[in-house]
């Protein structure tokens, strides 16, 4: 799928504004933006959005629990995610929230389509409902023994224990979650989303989409047991968008997060140049592209692009999966102390560490992957001070110390064209998002440069003065090839190639720059870039 002329629109999942986000959620959104990074340095027109998700029972529970309204904290945690992303340097281009203006007017164009389109039809429904609370239950909030392996406490949509999946109206004893007494049935009437509809449709859609096979082969399991309609409302109370025509029903939270994506690009719109009607109506030249876990894979390969085609809306053309982090080999719990919130980890060490383990343990798929501590520590060590930050740091007191800080006007052309070559290879692998592949690659061109290093000796060529010429043409060649490769990082790695960039006196370096060649240039003192990560830092974290 070539994205060359499109306007490509990115986005990430919008996290829920009812709790920090850990580490875990940083992967996704550090995938998409080491992408989004990748692109725009290629001049690509790319627009990278996120928002909060703000609707929700668990979020109005939250609210009534510490006596403030909903609103409140949502824009609490809005902020929070935001300062969050930030620091790790997720550099979204705006952040929303689908409480917002945008977002309702939105959902009640896309909602008028959908009714006009005969895709919405409504059904009488039974529920288990809190009679002390009065309010119907969702699934979750009723817990009570598994009726096929009798584990007590099981949530009311499946077994943790067993894996089996029935109605909360199954459970043996049932209590509410919230008042802790049994629930009642109570019925009323729903609003469904014909989803059956669109079975075939979504069918063929997927084949046209860039997503990955194994993701592809999830959604074939789905359409084996068949799609069933979609329960769009929940009765009041409630914190979402009110049903148009009705009183005391709401949209369910999930319509209308993925309709905050638009909502925060209409944002954005209204404070830039970007033409807002150009991505949200079916235009061929954009290109709209969802990073998302593996859990919410149901709602955006199938729940969403049904919605955008019944209101004849452009669909998406990639959804890319990741899967879950572990940490030590474990799932985040915050008694094994493997539940690390992204602030936590920010007050200790240097979020780009993080950035490129993560890259380094990523690929296309949606396996899960482990944060080993130990393993994390060695190969930030290992890799970017020992490899990468290692070439300059060598180089550069040469360069300092016997030239003024002046690159030669000799350089080996032969030897930095391999580093252009395998630039190409390394672009390649980025694009498919194959981002470890595409880390090792750089890691093995550091190494040469390393070994270039070695075999050339400047540290002896400078005793004699016959030699000196060349230990200047030497260390600019090795300067050269770290420049190269900092480039090749800069997607990853921001903030340091930023570093890089003053000192070696250059500025706003794209990806086209690798192939230059800086000789006869004046740089400046090198400075520590990037200091080694020690046991204490990790211990502190895991500690907190
Ligand atoms: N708020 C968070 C999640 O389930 C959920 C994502 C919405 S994306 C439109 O990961
Ligand atoms: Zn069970």
């Amino acid at each position: 799928m070539s994205l060359e002329n499109k306007k490509i629109f990115i986005t990430s999942a919008l996290p829920y504004a009812n709790g920090s986000i850990h580490i875990g959620h940083m992967v996704g959104y550090i995938q998409a933006d080491i992408w989004s990074r990748f692109l725009k340095m290629h001049d690509h027109d790319v627009v990278f959005v996120c928002a909060s998700d703000a609707h929700g029972t668990p979020i109005m529970l939250s609210a009534e629990d510490l006596g403030v309204e909903p609103e409140e904290l949502a824009a609490e945690y809005t902020r929070q995610h935001e300062n969050d992303f930030k620091d790790f340097h997720v550099s979204f281009d705006n952040y929303h929230t689908t409480h917002s203006e945008e977002n309702e007017s939105l959902v009640k164009e896309i909602y008028g389509k959908l009714k006009d389109n005969d895709c919405i039809r409504t059904e009488i429904i039974e529920q288990a409902y809190d009679d002390k609370e009065n309010m119907f239950l969702p699934d979750r909030y009723v817990r009570g023994t598994c009726p096929k392996c009798n584990e007590p406490d099981q949530y009311g949509d499946n077994c943790e224990k067993c894996g089996a999946t029935y109605k909360p109206t199954d459970l043996i004893d049932p209590i509410s979650a919230i008042s802790g007494k049994t629930p009642s049935l109570k019925e009323s009437e729903h609003y469904f989303m014909k989803l059956t509809k669109f079975n075939n449709m979504l069918k063929e859609w997927i084949e046209t989409i860039d997503i990955h096979p194994s993701v592809k082969s999830k959604l074939q399991e789905w359409f084996d047991v068949g799609l069933r309609d979609w329960d769009i409302s929940r009765d009041a109370p409630y914190f979402g968008f009110i049903i148009p025509g009705e009183e005391d029903k709401y949209f369910y939270v999930w319509l209308d997060a993925p309709i905050g994506y638009f909502a925060s690009l209409k944002n954005l719109s209204d404070k830039s140049k970007l033409h807002f009607e150009e991505y949200f109506h079916d235009d061929p030249t954009t290109h709209m592209v969802h990073f998302i876990g593996k859990d919410i894979i149901y709602f955006h390969a199938l729940f969403w692009p049904a919605v955008l085609e019944g209101a004849g809306l452009k669909k998406p053309d990639a959804i890319y999966v990741n899967g879950f982090l572990t940490v030590n080999g474990q799932k985040m719990s915050k008694s094994r102390g493997t539940f690390i919130k992204a602030r936590t980890y920010l007050d200790h060490l240097d979020p780009e560490y993080l950035r490129y383990y993560f890259a380094y343990k990523s690929s296309s798929g949606i396996d899960d992957f482990d944060l080993d501590t130990v393993d994390f520590q060695n190969r930030i060590n290992a890799d970017l001070i020992g490899k990468w930050i290692n070439i300059a740091s060598r180089s550069s007191k040469f360069i300092r110390d016997h030239f003024e800080n002046c690159l030669s006007e000799d350089i080996d052309d032969d030897l930095l064209e391999i580093f252009n070559n395998e630039a190409k290879i390394v672009k390649g692998l980025y694009q498919k998002r194959e981002l470890g592949q595409s880390m090792r690659k750089i890691m093995l061109l550091a190494d040469k440069a390393n070994q270039y290093l070695d075999q050339e000796k400047p540290w002896i060529m400078i005793k004699d003065d016959n030699e000196k010429e060349n230990v200047q043409k030497v260390c600019t060649n090795a300067l050269n090839m770290f420049l190269k490769l900092t480039i090749m990082l800069k997607p990853v790695m921001p903030e340091v190639a930023k570093n890089v960039e003053s000192f070696m006196n250059l500025s706003d370096l794209n990806w086209s720059n690798i192939s230059d060649v800086i000789k006869d240039h004046k740089i400046n003192d090198y400075e520590n870039l990037l200091t080694r990560i020690r046991e204490e830092d990790i211990e502190r974290i895991i500690k907190k």
